[in-house]
């Protein structure tokens, strides 16, 4: 294990005191008002293998846990007007002193990042990936809803403002697993033998060739000649052909550079 942490927070609080005592890489924290929507998703594959291995450790918080009023109110109607509701700062900076011991971005460790989730923040590419998993050792996930967060949050709480891609979804939560699945299986000693040669030193900036196992004929359907011959110069031509005709067809955008590595 190359980087780790072993550190204690303790504040004082009225709510369960959090104490961090760890020696993994790296420290997830999700906040959110529907825990129970991440009771399985993090048992899987490589994640469920970096948790036991402690390269990771996973924590997903209630945010009503962080309340103090008689009805655990989590929102309340927009200033100005407006439909629906906006997430209250109050339990969401509460949440943050307690994990984090301050709320205060600029008190943060420099390895410490509060990722807010909202349709308006900076696109999450694999180079963002990249990014907190060599640059973070802990990161705090708060899971916005379709309504809205008050946006003191964001103004002192927040480093990074994230969304992953242009399209509506319900709330922030399957964000976090899209965030936390591309971040932790970059972590050193996460890949097993599945994928490790497939990542870094390939970055082609082109989408996948096509793949083929047996049986070499299916219900009619052959896998291609060039394959089958064991011809590896010519392999490699055919499947770099290949990789090309893909990405033109679905995503020209990579090939017009700019638009981030695969
Ligand atoms: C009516 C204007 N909408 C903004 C485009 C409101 C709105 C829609 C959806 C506010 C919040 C949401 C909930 N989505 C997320 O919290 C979210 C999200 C997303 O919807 N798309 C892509 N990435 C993300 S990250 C969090």
């Amino acid at each position: 294990m190359s980087a780790w942490s072993l550190r204690s927070v303790l504040v004082a609080s009225e709510f369960p005191v959090i104490e961090v005592v760890s020696a993994v890489a790296m420290n997830i924290d999700i906040l959110t008002i529907f825990p129970e929507f991440f009771r399985e998703v993090f048992d899987f594959g490589i994640i469920r293998r970096a948790r036991l291995a402690d390269i990771v450790a996973i924590n997903v918080h209630d945010i009503r846990e962080f309340t103090t009023d008689k009805h655990r109110m989590v929102d309340d109607r927009p200033f100005g007007g407006g439909d629906g509701m906006v997430l209250k700062p109050e339990p969401i900076f509460a949440a943050i002193e307690n994990l984090l011991g301050t709320s205060d971005r600029n008190k943060f460790t420099a390895r410490t990042k509060v990722v807010l989730l909202s349709p308006q923040g900076r696109p999450f590419k694999q180079a963002v990936a990249k990014e907190f998993a060599v640059d973070a050792e802990r990161i705090l996930i708060i899971c916005g809803r379709y309504e809205g967060i008050d946006e003191r949050v964001n103004e002192t709480l927040v480093t990074d403002e994230i969304s992953i891609g242009d399209y509506v979804l319900s709330g922030g939560e399957p964000a976090a697993v899209v965030l936390v699945d591309a971040i932790v299986r970059l972590l050193p000693e996460a890949l097993g033998s599945e994928t490790s040669a497939e990542n870094d030193s390939f970055s082609s900036g082109l989408l996948d060739y096509p793949h083929y196992t047996r049986p070499a004929e299916f219900r009619g359907m052959k896998v291609p000649n060039v394959l089958l011959e064991g011809n590896h110069a010519e392999i490699e031509k055919w499947r770099k052909a290949k990789a090309l005709e893909k990405t033109r067809s679905n995503r020209m955008d990579l090939l017009e550079g700019e638009n981030g590595e695969m």
